[in-house]
């Protein structure tokens, strides 16, 4: 970039001018339809700009986050950003039996939940790649680099047991780099991160990051509820007959309280 550095993101789109025949500089940033990034009290880290559809690639092994999960949610709907959870590694089966039973709860809501093994056949993943800028988020060692390899070969991402054979970290994948797919669709392989920040989402904002709270906004006795433990809370209520599922209001209170320290 001219000037300061730093400022993009992977998937913006920028006007550039080439001052040799290889090389350019930045000349602006267009405005994004769309900012992913994780935060905590410190920094700011943007994990891409410009994506349509979130893929939150777990698997069985080694175990997956829930609470990450709620956290990419979170951010995925604050963005508008469509939901994909890919249940990656399902040619372990019986572990991944357990998982598609914990990720049940999340497919009641709404989200697609696809189970693959990446190292076996990607190929039902690829219709729900179609005219999406996709990114692949979550931890390590789920297999994002190596599905990412499976749907794109020339793209030669560093695996585990690449970074195994050459002795190197736990993090193979350091930075995020795009793949165009065809004409209208890329994906983004994004590094691993245990910890999704949220301390830029608004305490007011929160709650629409949980789909299934909307239909109660508006009905608590308090206009200002926050949905802990104030009397006469619609979301609570909801909870309570069962409409709700409990961990996800466990899991809207734990950020909730997070977020104010
Ligand atoms: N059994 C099984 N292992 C997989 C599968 N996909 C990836 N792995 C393994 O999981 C480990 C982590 O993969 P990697 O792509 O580096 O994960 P990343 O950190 O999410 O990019 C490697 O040892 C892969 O071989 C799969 O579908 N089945
Ligand atoms: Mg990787
Ligand atoms: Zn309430």
């Amino acid at each position: 970039m001219r000037g300061k550095k730093g400022g993009v993101a992977c998937g913006d789109r920028v006007e550039y001018q080439l001052t040799t025949a290889e090389q350019g500089v930045i000349e602006k940033i267009q405005p994004r339809t769309s900012l992913l990034y994780r935060s905590d009290a410190f920094k700011e880290k943007i994990i891409a700009a410009n994506v349509t559809q979130i893929i939150i690639v777990v698997a069985a092994i080694p175990s997956f986050s829930e609470e990450l999960i709620n956290r990419c949610l979170v951010a995925a709907e604050s963005e508008n950003i469509d939901v994909l959870i890919v249940l990656n590694k399902a040619d372990l089966i019986e572990p991944t039996r357990v998982a598609l039973d914990t990720l049940s709860l999340y497919e009641s809501l709404g989200y697609r939940i696809l189970p693959l093994s990446a190292l076996q056949d990607v190929s039902v993943l690829r219709p729900h790649l179609q005219d999406h800028l996709s990114v692949l988020a979550g931890q390590s060692g789920m297999g994002k680099s190596t599905l990412l390899n499976a749907l794109i070969p020339q793209a030669n991402r560093a695996t585990a047991e690449i970074s195994a054979a050459l002795d190197s970290g736990t993090h193979t994948t350091t930075h995020s780099q795009l793949y165009h797919l065809d004409e209208n669709s890329a994906i983004i392989d994004s590094p691993g991160f245990q910890e999704f920040g949220l301390s830029h989402i608004k305490e007011e904002n929160l709650a629409w990051g949980f789909l299934e709270f909307h239909p109660y906004f508006g009905q608590c006795k308090f206009s200002n509820c926050r949905h802990l433990k104030e009397p006469g809370c619609a979301v609570l209520n909801a909870v309570e007959q069962g409409k709700i599922h409990f961990k996800r209001l466990a899991f809207y209170q734990k950020l909730l309280r997070q977020n104010e320290f």
